[in-house]
C-alpha cells in the first residue's frame, strides 16, 4: 500500500492552507505568542515533568525531516521540510513511568488532540519550529506545533502549550467531533467507525 505515494482519497496541492485565511481554525482569533512569555509544560505520568522555556527548548539537538502533510479534507502538501526536535529526545527528558500510554498536545487556542506514546516514538514525530529553514508563520502554529507522520493533519497540534502523558486516551477537539482516534491515512481512518 505504501509503494504509492499519496494515500487513499487524497489530492495533492502546491502549499500547506493557512489556517485563518483559507483554512477554518476552532476560533476566529489566532494566537499570537511572545517566545519571552511562551513556555511548554510537559506534565503527567512522567518522572520528571518540567516547564521549557524557548531557550531551554533551542538546546535540545536539531533535527530536520521531509513528511508529507495530509489534511482530512482530502489535500496533501508532499515534501515538506520540518526542522524541529525529535520528540523521543522530550521522552527521554522527561521519563514517563509506566502509566504513560498515551500523550496529550494543548495549544493556546483550546484546541486539542492525542496519541498513543508508541505511535509518537515508532514515527518519529517532531516538535517542529521552522519549515522549509523558515520560522513557522503564525498560521502555521508559531512557534511549535507537532508534525507526525502518516497521519492525518488535525493531529499536528499548532501553538503547542503542554504535553501531557495520561494512563488513559483523552479525547481531542476533533475526535471529540467524529472524526477518527487513529487517523492512519493510509488505513484512511477518517471517521469514528
Ligand atoms: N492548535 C490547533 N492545531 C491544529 C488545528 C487547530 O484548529 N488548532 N487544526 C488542525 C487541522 S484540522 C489541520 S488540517 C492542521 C492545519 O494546519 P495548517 O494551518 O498548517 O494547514 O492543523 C491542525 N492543528
Ligand atoms: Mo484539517
Amino acid at each position: 500500500m505504501k509503494d504509492q505515494r499519496l494515500p487513499p482519497g487524497q489530492k495533492p496541492i502546491k502549499k500547506i492552507l493557512r489556517w485563518y485565511k483559507d483554512h477554518p481554525g476552532i476560533t476566529d482569533k489566532m494566537p499570537k505568542l511572545d517566545l519571552r512569555t511562551w513556555r511548554l509544560k510537559i506534565t503527567g505520568e512522567v518522572k520528571i515533568p518540567v516547564i521549557l522555556t524557548w531557550n531551554e527548548l533551542m538546546k535540545f539537538p536539531k533535527t530536520e525531516t521531509i513528511i508529507d502533510f495530509h489534511c482530512v479534507e482530502g489535500w496533501s502538501v508532499l515534501n515538506c521540510r520540518w526542522i524541529g526536535i525529535e520528540f523521543r529526545r522530550i521522552v527521554e527528558t522527561v521519563k514517563p513511568n509506566k502509566k504513560a500510554k498515551y500523550v496529550t498536545f494543548e495549544c493556546a487556542d483550546g484546541y486539542s488532540t492525542s496519541l498513543t506514546l508508541k505511535e509518537l516514538l515508532d514515527e518519529n514525530a517532531i516538535l517542529a519550529y521552522k519549515l522549509y529553514d523558515r520560522i513557522l508563520e503564525k498560521e502555521l502554529g508559531y512557534p511549535l506545533r507537532l508534525i507526525i507522520p502518516n497521519r492525518y493533519a488535525y493531529k499536528n497540534a499548532m501553538w503547542l502549550t503542554e504535553i501531557r502523558f495520561t494512563e488513559k486516551m483523552e479525547i481531542g477537539y476533533w475526535e471529540k467531533r467524529g472524526y477518527s482516534y487513529t487517523a492512519d491515512v493510509w488505513k484512511n481512518d477518517r471517521y469514528q467507525r
